[in-house]
């Protein structure tokens, strides 16, 4: 069977009307969800773009990885479902954004196009302590609003997907798996006018948010909202356009999946190709009084995830807390190949059992961390059922009941009757990781890859990023 994996930046997984968020226009993801399977509670492992992308790929969680920040190079010790696909006679072709850090090796996805390469990263995630501003982030929020020629990268990305579907994809029986990876819904949230026009504005309501939310919030949080230089809330036409402008990107992307979904059909490709599409991690667009991504709440970790295609039964919903990590598995056997006595370790089990109605048995928690920029230490989190943990290292916890409060207003980690339920999640949380050692782990990387760069980085460029550049 061959694989569509479409992949997108950004995407708050409940942000589809066919997640119940009836007023984003999404005709082509909610026809794929009919046809296929949607897991409603889909967490990526890390909120942040190279290290989400660098699990993703390896199957393995950052804190296994060393993956912590925008600036940690690929380590390719560390082999990728890439390298079982090409290794087992799969073709597998990349177009669009991969996103690894130099110096990164042999990653396993040689055929690629616009992957965006990074030389040095982000050097903003190696330095936390003190947390530093990041300046000119308020100012790309404020421009946010309709704007022609504002989805350039993935036009290109999308005209090179579907010319390969129909001219230039293995002709033989080659198995193959392809990867359409965009940008978008990615800030800045600009949008082509004939999508923004879709969104009125005296529709679009605005979270509720308090001083005194504000002032309550954990320290990593306000650390996050002090990074952004967002700790002022925005006006509600700033807001308004920033809302429209993300609903619109989703909606330019849902377009380009309607697209990519009829040349399967017209290449006569559709009954032997399994479709999975996926996000690297959110966008908090606000809520909380938070932008952008690095936040432990559902609109930051929460990633959309569909699956149609042969053995898939249409019109399923899984409600089990699924993560990223899970589509190694999931990758390697849609494509007929075997995992390999390494992958025994992975965190992963493959979706195909539970997208084919068959079974119930999957790991009955999601988990989500983070040690890149804009945080002090680093959080976890944990999904089971209907509560969310989150552990900040260094600063307490909070809980959240999803079902009664999807929106994370009303922490229950005091209250007597959640105690028993608050030393079960910590008890997991330490069976999965040494939440210390992985904080302190992260430091002693960050500290030692600042040096590297410090030493081997021209001053002025160095000095230029330093001021926000
Ligand atoms: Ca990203």
């Amino acid at each position: 069977m061959n694989v569509l994996l479409i992949m997108t930046d950004e995407q708050d997984g409940r942000r589809m009307g066919c997640m119940g968020w009836p007023k984003v226009h999404t005709p082509n993801l909610d026809a794929l969800a009919q046809r296929g399977v949607i897991f409603e509670n889909t967490y990526c492992d890390s909120p942040l773009c190279v290290p989400s992308r660098a699990s993703f790929v390896t199957g393995r969680r950052v804190s296994e990885i060393h993956c912590w920040d925008n600036a940690s190079p690929f380590d390719d010790a560390w082999q990728t479902w890439g390298h079982r696909l090409e290794d087992q006679g799969v073709h597998v072709q990349t177009f669009g954004k991969l996103d690894f850090v130099r110096p990164c090796g042999d990653h396993g996805f040689a055929r690629d196009f616009q992957p965006c390469y990074r030389d040095h990263g982000d050097i903003f995630g190696l330095m936390r302590n003190p947390v530093r501003q990041r300046t000119g982030a308020q100012a790309r929020r404020d421009r946010a609003g309709p704007k022609q020629n504002s989805t350039q990268y993935d036009d290109a990305v999308q005209q090179e997907t579907l010319e390969w579907l129909r001219s230039d994809r293995p002709k033989d029986s080659e198995p193959w798996l392809l990867w359409a990876s965009y940008v978008k819904p990615h800030f800045p949230h600009f949008a082509p006018p004939e999508f923004y026009d879709l969104y009125n504005a005296d529709e679009v309501e605005l979270p509720p948010i308090s001083e005194e939310h504000l002032e309550n919030l954990n320290r990593l949080n306000k650390d996050l909202r002090y990074h952004f230089e967002v700790e002022e809330l925005p006006d509600r036409d700033t807001w308004v356009r920033n809302i429209i402008g993300y609903h619109a990107l989703i909606s330019y992307i849902d377009h380009n999946v309607g697209e990519l979904l009829q040349t399967l059909g017209d290449e006569g490709l559709a009954d032997d190709t399994l479709i999975v599409f996926c996000s690297d991690h959110g966008e908090m667009l606000g809520a909380h009084g938070m932008w952008w991504k690095c936040a432990p709440y559902e609109p930051s970790v929460r990633t959309p995830l569909i699956m149609a295609g042969p053995g898939i039964e249409p019109g399923q919903r899984v409600s089990t807390p699924v993560d990223n990590v899970d589509l190694f598995p999931t990758l390697v056997e849609a494509t007929g190949c075997q995992l390999t006595e390494v992958d025994a370790t992975l965190p992963g089990e493959s979706l195909l059992p539970l997208a084919g109605g068959k079974s119930d048995s999957h790991r009955d928690y999601a988990f989500s961390q983070y040690h890149g920029h804009g945080v002090s230490s680093g959080w976890f989190a944990l999904r089971r059922r209907d509560y969310k943990y989150i552990h900040y290292q260094g600063y307490g916890a909070e809980l959240y009941n999803l079902a009664d409060d999807p929106e994370e207003m009303h922490d229950l980690s005091g209250l007597v009757e959640h105690q028993q339920r608050m030393t079960d999640f910590d008890a997991l949380l330490h069976e999965l990781v040494d939440p210390a050692q992985v904080d302190a782990d992260a430091k002693a990387d960050q500290a030692a890859r600042l040096e590297w760069i410090r030493h081997n980085m021209p001053k002025e460029q160095f000095d230029n990023k330093l001021a926000g550049e």
